[in-house]
């Protein structure tokens, strides 16, 4: 029995039952962790105690450059500032919002060695959905960027559990540089159980409320030592930069743990679009770089003013990488990208391949640490070939704090992503599509992350997503949403040029039957296409007569 530190026992009494976990399997020696854990003490006082607090810990392209002590003595006050000033008891829920800034990660861990869980929110949020967040989890404590902070004040007034808010980023004499500035620079962390909740990370998911994942101790350090130590194998000379909110779990672990456990360094980029971001690698000579599938197509047009001769990894995650934008990044610097699939439920990357092992199209091995299968409806492993259902399990797995839908995401000790997937001969698993999103067109199954595969190789083509449109004779037709690139007219002679080439690319039942033209594609903060979005555009341009 491990024994408790949380006084507020929030997260324990709203665990779902032990029954309807996923099985935690700890099948590798590094993953023998000891009964009292604390994450934060592990990935920052024994950074220390290595020997590297001397060395580069994060940096901002702003100029600001802490080493690994400064980081440690800045979390250790902020704790304080926790504990002193603002009553925080262990257990409690401890919300953070900012864009990617050392701050932003140095209150992540003061959060940790406090004792606190860290509920880290995405920076574009507004109050409706902070509010969601923050009854649900109810959370106590708010650590909040000074420029975040309009939101976050409307959902307070709903909030009856949020009672205390205190500022960063701001000179005010009660924001949290100034109250930490008067605090000790030692800390003793709270001597956590390794089952004790340590975040909760909540999915950016587009139905219903947010689901509120609730990770432990153990899953942190579990999470840094599968996929960065087998797959990534980053050094302690790697400078780790990169897209995704520190809110959403694939920026959590690229960009603050997995740098840390390796002793690296970080650059946290606040506004990290390809324009901002291009320069900062070049600047600070990065060497590791995470971001989604839509922002190396963006980025890879505009390398060519930069120099990127510093980056020695690329990885990939969040959606499906297109063989030709895989491609387009090879061509365009060189580097062959590693993708990975992750999963908030997850923690972090269970499915992946190094830079030698990339095989167009397909996503990977599980990562040593973790099992995956293929599974039909009634969770029977299929036979290489065959598309079913992406079942894994692992170290890391699903625990929905206080929801229903536990049921449906863990089912006979599997985590179920949601995911269609297949097994090729070659033991490599490829991705299909959501499962909710496969297309239905007159008895074939199609998945349209497939058919922007081959989009996406046309010339003129920029960026594009593939749906099922209503229709009464097949059911679904396929519908391609294109965004076309510079100099390129979107009239009915393109959209012949299109379905042509696209026939010559993948079996010919697959083309879109419907293409429409847009600007801009839907996404999400974390990069994620907005199919459901593309699936109501169709559904009208339908109810209007003229399909897409
Ligand atoms: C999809 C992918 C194909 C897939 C995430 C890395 O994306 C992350 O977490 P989310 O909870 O979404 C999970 C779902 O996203 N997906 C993610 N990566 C890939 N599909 N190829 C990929 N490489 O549908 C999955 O079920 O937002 C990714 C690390 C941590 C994460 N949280």
């Amino acid at each position: 029995m491990m024994t408790t530190a949380h006084v507020d026992t929030f997260a324990r009494d709203h665990l779902p039952p032990k029954e309807q976990w996923p099985e935690f399997v700890y099948s590798l020696p590094e993953l023998r962790y000891g009964e009292t854990l604390n994450c934060a003490t592990e990935l920052l006082d024994r950074a220390v105690e290595r020997g590297w607090s001397e060395r580069t810990a994060v940096l901002s392209p702003e100029g600001l450059r802490w080493t690994y002590a400064e980081l440690l003595t800045q979390a250790n006050r902020i704790a304080q500032v926790l504990r002193d000033d603002m009553a925080l008891v262990p257990g409690n829920r401890v919300l953070l919002r900012g864009p990617n800034t050392p701050m932003m990660a140095a209150c992540w861990f003061a959060v940790i060695k406090a004792g606190g869980i860290a509920v880290a929110t995405m920076p574009l949020l507004r109050a409706k959905e902070l509010t969601d967040i923050a009854r649900k989890a109810q959370v106590t404590h708010a650590l909040c960027d000074a420029r975040l902070a309009d939101e976050l004040g409307i959902a307070r007034a709903a909030c009856p559990t949020l009672t205390r808010v205190v500022l960063f980023a701001t000179t005010a004499d009660d924001g949290v540089e100034a109250r930490a500035a008067r605090k000790p620079a030692a800390f003793a962390d709270v001597r956590t159980a390794a089952d004790d909740t340590a975040m909760i990370a909540f999915t950016s998911g587009t139905t219903g409320t947010p689901k509120g994942t609730m990770h432990f101790h153990r899953d942190v350090l579990a999470a840094c030592d599968c996929w960065p130590r087998s797959v990534l194998r980053a050094t302690p000379d790697d400078v780790f930069t990169g897209s995704p909110p520190l809110a959403f779990t694939f920026g959590l672990g690229g960009l603050l743990l997995f740098p840390l456990r390796a002793g690296a360094a970080t650059l946290l980029v606040e506004r990290p679009s390809p324009d901002m971001l291009l320069p900062a690698i070049a600047a600070h000579r990065a060497t590791v770089l995470f971001t989604a599938p839509t922002s190396y197509r963006a980025m890879a047009a505009q390398v060519g003013a930069f120099d990127l001769s510093s980056l020695r990894k690329c990885v990939s995650a969040g959606e499906a990488l297109p063989a030709a934008t895989r491609k387009l990044w090879k061509d365009a610097t060189g580097i062959e990208i590693i993708d990975g699939i992750g999963a908030t439920e997850m923690l972090h990357i269970f499915i992946s391949h190094d830079e030698a092992h990339a095989k167009p199209g397909a996503t990977g091995t599980p990562v040593p640490g973790y099992t995956a299968c293929v599974m039909d409806d009634d969770g029977q492993p299929l036979p290489p070939g065959r598309v079913g259902r992406l079942a894994v399990k692992g170290p890391t797995g699903c625990r929905y704090l206080a929801d229903d839908r536990q049921l449906q995401y863990v089912r006979d000790g599997w985590n179920y992503t949601g995911d269609a997937y297949l097994v090729d001969d070659d033991g490599d698993f490829v991705y299909l599509a959501r499962t909710d999103d496969m297309i239905v067109s007159a008895g074939y199954n199609i998945g349209g992350p497939e058919v922007e595969s081959a989009l996406l190789a046309h010339p003129a083509v920029a960026e594009c997503g593939v749906v099922g449109a209503p229709d009464d004779e097949r059911g679904q037709v396929v519908a391609a949403f294109v965004v076309l690139k510079p100099g390129h007219v979107g009239d009915a002679g393109m959209v012949d040029a299109l379905q042509r080439f696209v026939k010559q690319q993948i079996a010919p039942y697959k083309y879109p039957r419907a293409v429409a033209f847009l600007p801009a594609l839907p996404r999400t903060e974390t990069g994620k296409l907005q199919r459901f979005r593309l699936r109501e555009m169709a559904k009208q341009r339908v109810a209007g007569s003229a399909a897409p």
